[in-house]
């Protein structure tokens, strides 16, 4: 049976992604009622979730339909991927999007690469999750338990200490609140060996890296500090290597509590594509400090927080303005981005599982 391109669900997959700018999509009850399954009518404090479930679910329902229909090849789900120097933000910058609690602090922490499958289960359903790694699996019942089962699966895997380790730790988490996504955070570029590590570690690293971050279904987030110079981040230039037309790479600037006075002009112009320009453009995101881990900041406080940092600020509120800042504005764009991604990219291996091209149409 051919996939129809143009069959009334994908219509109305497509033309959320007209429909959607920065900011102003207001879709109606409606909307979510023919697109969701007993979509509660509550909002969760979660950004990502709310996106997606906007946005994303009425093309991921399409998928299951198409699957439905006897399309049997397995069609890749969106992955997001954060890269980026140690400590730049990248556990952060997932663990605001996601709302699931991840390891993170200064020095090495992301030691293994780590699979985030999120997936939604029913309303109503309780929270559960599954930890594998090696020949290790075993379930969690509450999120307090993910931290600390990432930290002993990454003693398992690359030992105590510093040590990296290229053996994939999955994580997969059933939950009402979360959207059906992967996340992947994999360990920060390190450029000088630390004490007990092999000297070639940062070309280890990398090649790890690459393996996640070259494939297609992927968006990779480049997550660099506004407190650091952007010419001399590796990130970018690894992210073009393997995304040279920039469909797939966007730029995260984080930290910008931590930003000098006096360079703010340079952090703005880096926003506003103006200083190493990306296809996709950059945002600007502010995630909790290490202080305010310790004080037990709640994930939706350090949102509500995040926004007044940005509306109060004398050089920032402007990018603000302008749709190039906080988490939530974050999540917004990315499910916009995953939506076009699931359009381009499926729709291709939809057409190529049937021996058709999307150039030369059905038939
Ligand atoms: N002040 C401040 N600290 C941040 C921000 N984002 C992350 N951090 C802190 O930076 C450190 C490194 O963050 P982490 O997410 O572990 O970085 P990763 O190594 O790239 O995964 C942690 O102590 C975070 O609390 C931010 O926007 N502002
Ligand atoms: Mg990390």
């Amino acid at each position: 049976m051919a996939a129809k391109r143009n069959s009334p669900a994908s219509k109305k997959c497509t033309s959320k992604i007209r429909r959607t700018t920065l900011g102003t999509s207001t879709p109606s009850l409606a909307d979510f009622e023919e697109s969701t399954f007993n979509f509660p009518k509550k909002k969760m404090d979660n950004s990502l979730y709310n996106q997606y479930e906007e946005k994303v679910r009425p093309c991921i329902d399409l998928i299951d339909s198409l699957r439905a229909l006897g399309i049997e090849k397995e069609l890749a789900l969106p992955a997001i991927a954060v890269i980026g120097d140690q400590s730049s933000g990248k556990s952060s910058v997932l663990e605001a999007l996601s709302g699931v609690t991840l390891p993170r602090g200064s020095g090495i922490v992301t030691r293994c690469p780590l699979e985030l499958k999120l997936r939604k289960a029913k309303w109503g359903d309780a929270w559960s999750g599954t930890i594998s790694y090696g020949t290790i699996s075993r379930g969690l019942t509450m999120p307090l338990e993910v931290e600390n089962a990432i930290i002993e699966a990454q003693d398992a895997l690359a030992g105590k200490g510093s040590a990296i380790s290229e053996n994939l730790i999955r994580l997969e988490v059933y939950s009402p609140e979360v959207p059906d996504l992967t996340l992947i955070d994999l360990p920060g570029i390190a450029r000088v060996a630390m004490m007990g590590q092999p000297k070639d570690i940062g070309n280890k690293i990398k090649l790890l890296i690459t393996k996640f971050i070259k494939r297609q279904e992927t968006i990779n987030l480049v997550v660099v500090p506004s407190n650091v110079d952007i010419a001399t981040t590796e990130a970018l230039e690894m992210a073009r290597q393997v995304d040279p037309s920039g469909e797939r790479t966007l730029g995260i600037l984080t930290k910008p509590d931590l930003v000098d006075k006096g360079t703010e002009k340079n952090v703005i112009d880096v926003v506003k594509n103006n200083t190493i320009p990306l296809k996709k453009g950059y945002m600007i995101v502010k995630c909790r400090g290490q202080q305010e881990i310790q004080q037990q900041l709640s994930l939706e406080e350090a949102i509500q927080k995040e926004a007044i940092f940005f509306e109060d600020h004398e050089y920032f509120s402007s990018l603000l303005l302008e749709g190039h800042a906080t988490i939530p504005v974050l999540a917004e764009r990315l499910t916009t981005e995953l939506v076009e991604h699931i359009n381009r990219h499926d729709s291709d291996q939809i057409a190529s599982s049937h021996g058709w091209r999307p150039s030369s149409g059905p038939g």
